[in-house]
């Protein structure tokens, strides 16, 4: 199951109780007050991880609750602090505050962009005070303690915005998937029927001298998707942080398919849904060349678009990929 965008409710553990304690000792009558402190309670804190591609392990605990503190103990033992209750994240995780079912503000709380980057979601109560911190020239015997505090919690939305130096961005059956399976070691699924891919699989590409870049593959788009056809915007979020886009169309034009319409329409979905991203720097890769047809309509496409870099290949059969690997390099420098 892949989860891109849960609803949470998270609360951060509460402190312990201070405690009330005398000391009890042979030869030392009326010993004074000795009850220690509580201990912290747990943090809740979100770790991005590179392992982790989406949040599906929040769709089975929606709840996300770290411990207690211990309570203080005599002879001015402090309880325990609790540990934090880590969950880990894929690494593109937008978290946004929620009120019920409301987004309270536009304003994300964090973004958790590099693997590795942990925030606090709830803090932790501290833990209260023992009666050792009441004793006074007037009152030599406290009995006065304070409750630990009370953990941070609330509901909050975390959403997944891959981040990814490229996206691949195409009509169903284009060859997305094929291609992405031929740069990288990315596995997604490969069909001959629309909408094989149902959520976005990213791959990392390496190129010569250890430099490599990181490709996204989302669904299939269609006329229509900024309004929710198809599979709908819902993935086009996915694009939203990709620097450079591909525009992988299938060249031979199966299906009845104009190569030229489809990226012109697809240029217009996504400038529909967000017009900066209409502003970045895009790029053609018409796939399927093995097929009949494809020469005359690559030509065209060259006519129709005279001021971009197309680099024809065919994902099934292994052609043009190393250049397609080398212009990648070269567009992302
Ligand atoms: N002849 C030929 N067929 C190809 C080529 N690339 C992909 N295909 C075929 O086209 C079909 C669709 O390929 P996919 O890679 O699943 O296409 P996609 O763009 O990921 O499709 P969705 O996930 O549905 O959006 C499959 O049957 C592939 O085998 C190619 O270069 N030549
Ligand atoms: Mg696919």
């Amino acid at each position: 199951m892949f989860v891109d965008r849960i609803k949470v409710f998270a609360q951060a553990g509460s402190g312990g109780r201070g405690c009330v304690s005398f000391r009890r000792e042979k030869f030392v009558p009326k010993g004074g007050p000795d009850g220690g402190d509580g201990g912290r309670g747990g943090d809740v804190i979100l770790r991005a991880d590179r392992h982790v591609d989406n949040l599906s392990n929040l769709f089975y605990e929606p709840i996300i609750k770290a411990k207690a503190g211990g309570h203080g103990m005599g002879k001015k033992m402090h309880g325990k602090s609790a540990p934090p209750k880590i969950v880990k994240v894929p690494v593109g995780t937008i978290v946004w505050p929620v009120n019920g079912k409301d987004l309270i503000s536009s304003e994300p709380i964090v973004d958790l962009t590099r693997d590795g980057y942990e925030f606090v979601l709830c803090e932790g109560g501290a833990g209260g005070k023992g009666n050792v911190h009441f004793k006074s020239s007037r009152n030599r015997a406290p009995r006065e303690y304070t409750e630990g505090e009370e953990g941070e919690r609330g509901h909050f939305l975390l959403e997944l915005r891959t981040i990814a130096d490229a996206g691949l961005v195409g009509y169903p059956n284009a060859g997305k998937s094929t291609l992405l399976r031929k740069i990288s070691a990315a596995r997604p699924k490969v069909a001959a029927y629309p909408f094989t891919t149902l959520h976005p699989v990213i791959g990392v590409v390496e190129f010569s001298g250890y430099r490599r870049a990181t490709v996204a593959d989302i669904p299939g788009l269609i006329e229509g998707a900024h309004r929710g056809l198809g599979l709908g915007h819902e993935f086009l979020r996915h694009i939203t942080r990709c620097r450079i886009f591909l525009f992988v169309v299938d060249v031979a034009g199966s299906e009845g398919r104009n190569p030229a319409e489809d990226i012109r329409s697809l240029r217009r979905e996504i400038d529909l849904y967000d017009p900066r991203l209409s502003e970045r720097p895009w790029f053609i890769v018409p796939n399927k060349l093995d097929l009949e047809g494809a020469g005359e309509n690559l030509d065209a496409l060259r006519k129709s678009f005279p001021k971009i870099d197309i680099v024809p290949v065919s994902a099934a059969k292994g052609e043009g990929i190393e250049e397609l690997k080398k212009k990648l390099a070269k567009w992302l420098e």
